[in-house]
């Protein structure tokens, strides 16, 4: 059948997102993190009603968490009678932020909004009275789904008897994907033994296109980054199809964007390397705001002062700089000092014992509590900075790069004293 249309492929909306466990003293800032997951959705409806688009689909994760916010659930709705009023259809799943069991109101959806149940089914568009599109949807019962759900909707994609243009929707794991938890895994070569045309997926928070045909296999990413490593282009695609072949355009929505950056010094000063950072901060969010984290490596002569001072440095930074443009999470320090770690380690002294030790100990995971124990003797804010951020993972050799430097200050300082 000869076809022509368009439709928008969304996922992970994640509504009203929190955004705990961020830093973030700035009120203006704080609002612009606060609406962003909303104004980003609102950039994807405008944009259907603007295109004409032929319908929507939402491949899961629409609300944050499974306790829905009100205000969420409230907004979204709005948002779909906004589409009912420009005769825009939606097709919609829930993944496992949001799966059916969770809270939420009594919701009468608007007519042109179809949501999938838990039972995989297909749904039909008809344009003049031929049948256009197949859509064959999911909703996660609960968080965890780790049954193989693509088998189920290939298995009612082989059912149709229509020429139509089939759409599998489906919020998954394709191949193991280690970013994200494996719910619903399945592999490339389930996707490809279908009948299915177009694999519309969320999950996955990275844009991706897998395959641009036969069948096309396409993760559009979340609209809005939610954490310092949720960093990629954010956005969705409006898909356009001529006589079944897809065609993609990706169109942004990020209201701020995340930098988790590392800088490499070596002899420098610090109003230089302020400077630095300040040129980097306002170059990378000239569009749209930016939230940064700065990670100063290198072998340099103000490793001492660095970690002394990092605490004002941040402050200094905070405060020239506009942070409604670009907000400074942090700075963490992980350089060396200029004097030769080899030669301090082959010292005779206790400094050398100590570095020896420390060295030793990056090979041993089983040391956990000897250096915790070791730590707790150190106030809380110093350990707050060897504790994994949000969006990362305890990286063990840097506690013990930690620790030793924190050593190393403590005993070089003391040095001459005794
Ligand atoms: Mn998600």
């Amino acid at each position: 059948m000869n076809t022509n249309f368009k439709f928008i492929h969304c996922a992970d909306l994640h509504l009203d997102a929190p955004f705990n466990g961020i830093n973030i003293s700035n009120q203006k800032f704080l609002q612009i993190l606060r609406k962003s997951t909303f104004l980003a959705f609102d950039k994807i409806i405008k944009t259907a009603i603007s295109q004409k688009v032929d319908f929507m689909l939402i491949s899961g994760d629409i609300f944050n968490s499974s306790e829905k916010s009100l205000y969420a659930q409230l907004s979204f709705l709005k948002q779909m009678v906004v589409l009912k009023k420009n005769n825009i259809p939606c097709f919609l799943i829930h993944g496992n932020h949001d799966p059916l069991n969770g809270w939420e109101i009594e919701t009468n959806f608007p007519q042109n909004v179809h949501r999938f149940s838990s039972n995989v089914s297909c749904e039909t568009i008809i344009k003049n009275g031929e049948a256009l599109v197949n859509i064959i949807g999911y909703s996660y019962p609960k968080r965890e789904v780790t049954k193989n759900i693509s088998l189920d909707i290939s298995k009612i994609a082989r059912m149709q008897n229509n020429e139509a243009f089939t759409i599998g929707l489906l919020h998954c794991n394709v191949g193991k994907n280690t970013t994200t938890e494996n719910y619903a895994p399945c592999s490339l070569a389930d996707l490809n033994d279908s009948t299915v045309d177009y694999w519309a997926l969320g999950h996955v928070h990275t844009m991706n296109i897998l395959q641009h045909e036969t069948p096309a296999i396409v993760y559009p990413g979340n609209p809005q980054g939610l954490h310092i490593n949720d960093n990629t282009k954010k956005g969705f695609y409006i898909v356009n199809v001529h006589n079944n072949k897809p065609e993609f355009d990706f169109i942004k929505t990020a209201q701020f964007r995340w930098f988790n950056v590392t800088m490499i010094i070596d002899d420098s000063s610090i109003q230089d390397l302020i400077e630095t950072l300040k040129l980097k901060m306002y170059s990378e969010s000239f569009d749209i705001p930016g939230i940064f984290r700065f990670h100063i490596e290198g072998q340099t002569n103000l490793h001492n002062e660095l970690r002394k001072n990092v605490k004002e440095i941040e402050k200094i930074l905070r405060e020239e700089t506009d942070e409604e443009q670009c907000f400074l999470e942090s700075i963490l320090i992980n350089t060396k000092p200029l004097i030769s770690m080899e030669e301090l380690s082959d010292r005779h002294d206790f400094i050398g014992i100590f570095l020896k030790k420390m060295n030793e100990l990056s090979y041993e995971k089983e040391s956990v509590t000897f250096v915790s124990d070791l730590l707790s003797d150190f106030s809380a804010i110093n350990l707050l900075n060897i504790l994994p951020k949000r969006g990362e993972k305890l990286n063990w050799e840097s506690v013990i790069e930690e620790a030793k430097m924190f050593g190393l200050d403590y005993l070089m300082e003391n040095e001459h004293e005794t």
